[in-house]
């Protein structure tokens, strides 16, 4: 071999080797309330999704991923802490836009670990853990560098004739009244109030955009963390998107949220990072059918948002990743509470000192070897801990030790779903085989004759529950400490007619 072969070799072995040591970015984008059946990729007929179908077919595409929680605040602790929301306080329910309480500062979010680790990060959307005095709670204290977003769902302050283009006009969806106009912040201050919903995405999206471009022009790694207000109520999308779904007013949202995705990929690659970033997408939990047609869905999977069944906690999840994700479907069981170790490793960062409920999906996505995930454990949005968890899913069993319904889960034939549903426990409890029944129809202990390896599966699940119980430790309840009319986020504090008087033009620019 001539040397200069050789030369050329060993330059473009440095290469490889210098390329490995720069740790990837992470775009981590998370949908509201998007169900399992709402894609077209995971089986929707008039969803359409060209940018997460192209993501979907070139990434890894999981079947088994679950969010920690079937409501919005709690699922988000879980994904940023790795931790279920019980440790971290986030229960009962969610925050309201007065919650004294929300993530407490305490806790260690992957933005923090990334940071740490020399990651410019940024967060875009919706937060719903916290505002606090003073903003005190917000994302540019749990790790984020920038933010641009809402503080909670926009369902939670008036929201008539916000939603839809022209504004102004009457539109579809009523919403909280008595508490202030939601506000947009731009990381410590309202920029404006009410936000003007059908222009949102867009700023977005050129925030996220910018983002990126900032980040490559610096050679510095970036964590952005995309949490669109799509596909929750209610729906609407901006004048680009409205009327262009075959699906009415959730599709539009669905569509507008695809319309993003296809923006972060396009910014990643115009910026010449897209071979060294993973792009995650995922939903906080499953469809709130309670809205009929505008609701989600979760496919053939029962009930959802609210719920400890499968449609309210399994969620569709793609990780992108050209070059180094190779595609394919996963039945690997995976949860967001794994977001946090995965990215740590990724990024060559530190765990943090506390104890943590997820685990490293690297050899899931890179295709070495099989989920270190063996259970996942379903809380309700009103965990007790005389209870303990509702159901446990073990390889691909899954015990029902307490059900309930859920007002986010009706209109649906399937009463069990419904808001007046009590709570019911079992013992024994209902056991599923996901894997030949993930529709969650046929109680295998309710046949004639229960095998001697069903029973050992029973007594094998009973132990995980109560090991997990008998371990966890219930953080204060921050949704618990209450509201107060005057933390409710007013971008004019001094004025007298609150709510009201909580009004001001855009000075977001
Ligand atoms: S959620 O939706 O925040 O996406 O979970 O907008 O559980 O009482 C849930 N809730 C308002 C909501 C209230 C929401 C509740
Ligand atoms: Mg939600």
């Amino acid at each position: 071999m001539p040397p200069v072969g050789l030369g050329a070799l060993l330059l473009g072995g440095l290469a490889l080797l210098a390329s490995a040591a720069q740790p990837p970015n992470v775009v981590l984008i998370f949908a509201d309330d998007l169900g399992f059946g709402d894609l077209a990729g995971y089986g929707h007929p008039t969803s359409t999704t060209p940018n997460l179908d192209k993501m979907g077919a070139a990434g890894l595409r999981f079947t088994s991923f679950y969010s920690s929680s079937a409501v919005c605040s709690p699922s988000r602790a879980g994904l940023l802490t790795g931790r279920y929301q019980t440790r971290s306080g986030i229960y009962p329910g969610v925050l309201y836009p007065g919650s004294r309480g929300g993530l407490p500062l305490s806790e260690v979010t992957v933005a923090e670990l990334l940071k740490a680790q020399g990651y410019a990060t940024a967060m875009a959307g919706k937060w719903h853990l916290g505002v606090g005095p003073f903003g005190t709670l917000l994302p540019t204290h749990q790790g984020f560098d920038h933010y641009l977003g809402v503080p909670y769902s926009h369902d939670q302050g008036p929201c008539q004739n916000l939603t839809c283009f022209p504004p102004n006009t009457s539109c579809f969806g009523m919403c909280d009244q008595g508490v202030v106009h939601t506000p947009l912040f731009w990381n410590l201050s309202i920029v404006e109030q009410p936000v003007s919903f059908p222009f949102l995405e867009a700023r977005y999206n050129a925030f996220a955009r910018d983002f990126i471009a900032a980040c490559a022009r610096r050679n510095q790694p970036f964590f952005l963390y995309y949490a669109s207000h799509h596909t929750h109520y209610p729906q609407f999308a901006s004048q680009e998107y409205t009327g262009r779904s075959p699906r009415g007013p959730f599709g539009d949202a669905l569509l507008e949220l695809d319309g993003s995705v296809g923006g972060l990929l396009q910014a990643l690659q115009d910026s010449g990072v897209h071979k060294n970033t993973l792009v995650f997408f995922t939903s906080d939990n499953g469809p709130e059918t309670m809205r009929m047609s505008r609701g989600g869905s979760s496919g053939i999977l029962k009930c959802g948002k609210g719920t400890t069944y499968e449609g309210g906690m399994r969620e569709p999840a793609v990780a992108y990743w050209p070059g180094r994700i190779a595609p394919g479907v996963t039945h690997e069981l995976a949860s967001t509470l794994d977001i946090l170790p995965t990215l740590v490793a990724l990024a060559g960062a530190h765990l943090p000192n506390v104890t943590l409920d997820g685990f490293d999906l690297s050899p899931v996505l890179f295709g070495s070897g099989k989920s270190p995930r063996k259970a996942m454990f379903y809380y309700p949005p009103a965990p007790n801990p005389l209870l303990g968890v509702f159901a446990v899913r073990y390889g691909k069993y899954k015990a029902h030790f307490f059900t309930q319904g859920a007002f986010h889960s009706g209109t649906t034939p399937d009463q069990d779903c419904h808001g007046l549903t009590p709570l019911v426990p079992h013992d024994p409890p209902l056991l599923y085989d996901l894997e030949s029944d993930p529709a969650e129809n046929y109680n295998l202990l309710k046949e004639a004759v229960v095998g001697p390896e069903i029973l050992a599966v029973v007594e094998e699940i009973r132990l995980q529950k109560s090991v997990f119980d008998e371990q966890m430790r219930f953080g204060e309840s921050q949704v618990g400490r209450g509201k107060d009319p005057s933390l409710e986020p007013c971008c004019t504090p001094q004025c007298q007619a609150k709510p009201s008087c909580c009004r001001c033009a855009s000075r977001y620019t």
